[in-house]
């Protein structure tokens, strides 16, 4: 019996039908936050519009070395194969496969992307990367048949050098995706939304001069702006800084690095005023943009303050589902979204359960709308390996360095509803350390568990967040509310406790008493007594309903549901509100108007 490279070795036509480790060789390079590069203001080509598609189930495409095919039409071949780029069906860049065509739908496994596009090989020195915005859940990319490496993480942006592998003229470039849900991912096998996969977010081109800025992070702290630039190699210099209408003036760039503080004084970055200023820096020949709200965010004791004054958080949750398009957002379902918290009188949304698409960040800062940002580190996930750490901790940094100069931005969570193991606590409590080693400006927080022993509020990892999300859902899963207000009196916690969950589903126009399950009068009288009770309690900083809109789950299989989660406050149409949706209006209206002003 031969092994599989002998059997490789001896080229074997048949040797492939053999290998079950065909994985292997494409496990590296892997593409993480190290190679993300800041994106402001620079010139894309996009790679955005129809591409080839095919699902490949057997995945052949890695063990037949699709990648490697030539091009020759199959009336020229003299050898049959099983690979017919030309064949395949055609799909859009951005999307989920899952909302493209009906017998996607339910498709979880691997698919191959491809197409071809015209460029110049890079020339005078210059580095041309792909950037991808986000693949469900890893992707593996080949150029001319190169394979450049794997990234994992269905939420967030990589980047790959593909100077030395393109050429001057035709590319093919084949995109592996691949939404198997697996033991070591993050999240793992169980959750409470689709599993959607996909290229869903924008593909695209970037040139940029062999020296240039990798990161550019510029926030308020409390001795003023701090700016951190690196660049790609390790040059000394001057880079120019202009904040226009605030500040201008050179830094000293050591070794590819500068950390400073600028003395300046901006206005601040405020729901109510968000105040944004045009930034620019340049170094040599690179020059990045971005638009920027300055604004002090911080906890005392158990209360939240921004830029001094004190903080309650009118919030809701938030998907990235969509009935037609899935996980794939645009501009008008960004606003959107905003105009309906705006509706609600709401300042936070919660973006569960994984980073959102960018512009959300972008948009809110405009707008003047509060985030919490958060990675999918969600119910049971493999805690005690090492690689489903390294996943985790990834994905933590890729958002952070994506998202950091966003104002909006003002808490970063590191997981939810995750029970209290030892191996639990060591995973997390290493990744809420990351998360502050990487933007000390932000706090931390988790949506925790109740201790059920005590019936507290009491999990061993508050101690290394700032804020305490409690999910709860008393009147729901949990009937009745004295429960609430025990646990609420027999708690003391010694840090801002934000309801991060609660809520009840609804049916749309189902109607009925509001002791009835499922109408639209049950989860009005829920949010209403919910947010009465959260109220009154002196440590409780804000609540954060869950959710905006229904959506798309397999786990919710009733009569009403048929795989829907239905607590959203508007339907899946993201249009007719629920009775829920006046009441949680209402709720915010009467009880924090004034009271603690933002
Ligand atoms: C939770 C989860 C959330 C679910 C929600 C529910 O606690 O964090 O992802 O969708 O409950 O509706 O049960």
């Amino acid at each position: 019996m031969k092994t599989i490279s002998q059997l490789e070795d001896s080229l074997d036509p048949y040797w492939h039908l053999h290998e079950e480790d065909f994985e292997a060789p494409f496990m590296e390079p892997l593409l993480t936050a190290q190679n993300l590069i800041f994106m402001g203001g620079r010139d894309v080509q996009t790679l955005n519009g129809e591409w080839r598609f095919t699902i490949d189930p057997m995945r052949e495409g890695l063990r037949q070395r699709w990648f490697e095919n030539d091009s020759q039409p199959i009336e020229n071949w003299t050898i049959p194969r099983d690979y017919d780029d030309g064949a395949w069906q055609t799909t859009h860049v951005p999307s989920c496969w899952t909302t493209e065509r009906a017998e996607w739908h339910r498709y979880e496994g691997a698919a191959w992307y491809s197409r071809m596009f015209v460029t110049e090989q890079p020339t005078g020195g210059e580095q041309l990367f792909l950037r991808v915005g986000a693949a469900n859940e890893r992707a593996r990319i080949f150029l001319n048949g190169h394979f450049c490496g794997l990234h994992i993480g269905g939420s967030t942006p990589f980047f790959v050098d593909v100077t030395h592998h393109v050429i001057s003229g035709e590319n093919l470039i084949m995109i592996e995706v691949d939404n198997s849900r697996r033991a070591d991912a993050v999240p793992m096998y169980h959750t409470d939304w689709f599993n959607h996969g996909g290229l869903y977010r924008d593909v695209e081109l970037v040139k940029l001069p062999k020296l240039h800025i990798t990161k550019f992070f510029i926030r308020l702290t409390a001795d003023g702006i701090r700016v951190d630039l690196t660049l790609s190699a390790p040059q000394s210099g001057v880079a120019k800084i202009n904040i226009v209408g605030l500040y201008s003036g050179d830094i000293d760039v050591i070794k590819g690095n500068v950390s400073v503080t600028l003395a300046a004084e901006p206005k601040f970055w405020a729901p109510n005023d968000p105040k944004l200023y045009d930034v620019s820096v340049s170094f040599d020949k690179d020059i990045v943009r971005d638009r920027v709200g300055f604004r002090h965010i911080e906890r005392r004791g158990t209360s939240l303050f921004l830029n001094g004054i004190p903080l309650w958080l009118r919030g809701i949750g938030v998907h990235e589902e969509d009935k037609e398009q899935g996980k794939c957002s645009n501009e008008v379902d960004i606003r959107r979204r905003f105009k309906h918290l705006r509706e609600l009188g709401a300042n936070i949304a919660r973006l569960s359960h994984y980073p959102h698409h960018e512009r959300v960040a972008e948009i809110a800062d405009e707008m003047g709308i509060l985030l919490w940002e958060e990675i999918p580190v969600y119910w049971a996930i493999q805690f005690d390996r090492k690689s489903t750490f390294e996943n985790a901790k990834n994905q933590l940094l890729e958002m952070i360095r994506r998202d950091t100069n966003r104002a909006s931005v003002i808490l970063w969570g590191v997981g939810n509803e995750n029970a209290d193991t030892d191996e639990r606590l060591s995973f997390m409590r290493r990744l809420a350390e990351t998360a502050r080693q990487e933007d000390p400006s932000r706090l931390i927080t988790a949506a925790c568990l109740i201790n059920r022993e005590k019936f507290q509020i009491e999990d061993r990892l508050t101690a290394y967040l700032d804020v305490i999300g409690l999910n709860q859902y008393f009147g729901w899963y949990e009937p009745g509310f004295e429960g609430l207000e025990k646990l609420l009196k027999s708690s003391k916690p010694d840090k801002p406790v934000i309801i991060s969950e609660t809520g009840a589903d609804a049916l749309t126009g189902l109607h009925g008493p509001d002791t009835q399950l499922f109408t639209e009068e049950y989860q009005a009288a829920v949010l209403t007594r919910q947010i009465d009770i959260a109220a009154q309690t002196d440590y409780i900083v804000g609540t954060s309903i869950w959710i905006l809109y229904d959506f798309r789950t397999d786990r919710r299989q009733t009569r009403h549901q048929r795989g829907w989660n239905l607590k959203g406050v508007i339907a899946a149409d993201k249009n007719t509100k629920k009775l829920g949706f006046s009441a949680l209006a209402r709720a915010y209206q009467i009880h924090f108007k004034d009271a603690k002003p933002d």
